[in-house]
């Protein structure tokens, strides 16, 4: 199927048993993501990326803890503790996940003063990474999507993917959540909302 594609979000030491962000259970679904990579002819993952001084950390903001909420400019912004730091092992892919395939990784979160959770816009819901315009120069018309977390960057990716005109699907049991206060029923029921495929 030349016009669809597979992206593989952040599975990365990070979002996995041990790491600064660990999602429960994030590791689980390494064989499965890389049974979806060898099932699809074009393969996409993301990075998480962030700097050390990234403003989505709570490190950065005095007497803040992680998971608490702040107001940024570009809206309400989750703080989380220091992950995917640009360089660092936590930023490395989990070691068995198949990366041989990808034909592109897009990093995003790199820039400091603001957060991106989906693959295709940071937070701002502006600010493009510019994947949308690499798929559809490749004729992709149709995207999957799997990984990590699925309520945060999965979530985002497949809202922005449905409002850049793609057929998407989200392989359910090929991600994990993080589920603050209910963010993974609250994600379901938007993307189900939006026409997103669950699978
Ligand atoms: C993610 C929180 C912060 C994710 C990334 O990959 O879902 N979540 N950065
Ligand atoms: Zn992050």
């Amino acid at each position: 199927m030349p016009d669809k594609a597979l992206i593989v979000i952040d599975v990365q030491n990070d979002f996995c048993p041990g790491g600064a962000l660990a999602v429960e259970n994030g590791d689980e679904i390494v064989p499965l993501v890389n049974h979806l990579i060898a099932s699809h002819h074009n393969v996409v993952l993301t990075q998480d990326w962030h700097p050390a001084d990234h403003s989505s950390f709570a490190s950065r903001h005095e007497g803040r803890q992680p998971f608490e909420t702040i107001e940024a400019s570009y809206g309400p912004q989750t703080l989380w503790p220091d992950h995917c730091v640009q360089g660092s092992k936590g930023a490395d892919f989990h070691p068995d996940l198949d990366r041989t395939k990808a034909q592109l990784v897009i990093r995003k979160g790199f820039r400091a003063e603001i957060d991106s959770y989906s693959a295709f816009f940071e937070n701002d819901h502006e600010t493009t990474t510019g994947l949308a315009g690499y798929l559809k120069e490749r004729g992709i018309r149709e995207v999957v999507l799997c990984g990590l977390a699925t309520d945060f960057c999965v979530g985002f990716s497949a809202l922005d993917a449905v409002r850049c005109g793609f057929k998407t699907s989200v392989v359910m049991q090929a991600c994990r959540a993080i589920d603050l206060d209910g963010s993974l029923a609250a994600m379901t029921e938007r993307m189900r909302a939006a026409g997103v495929h669950l699978l």
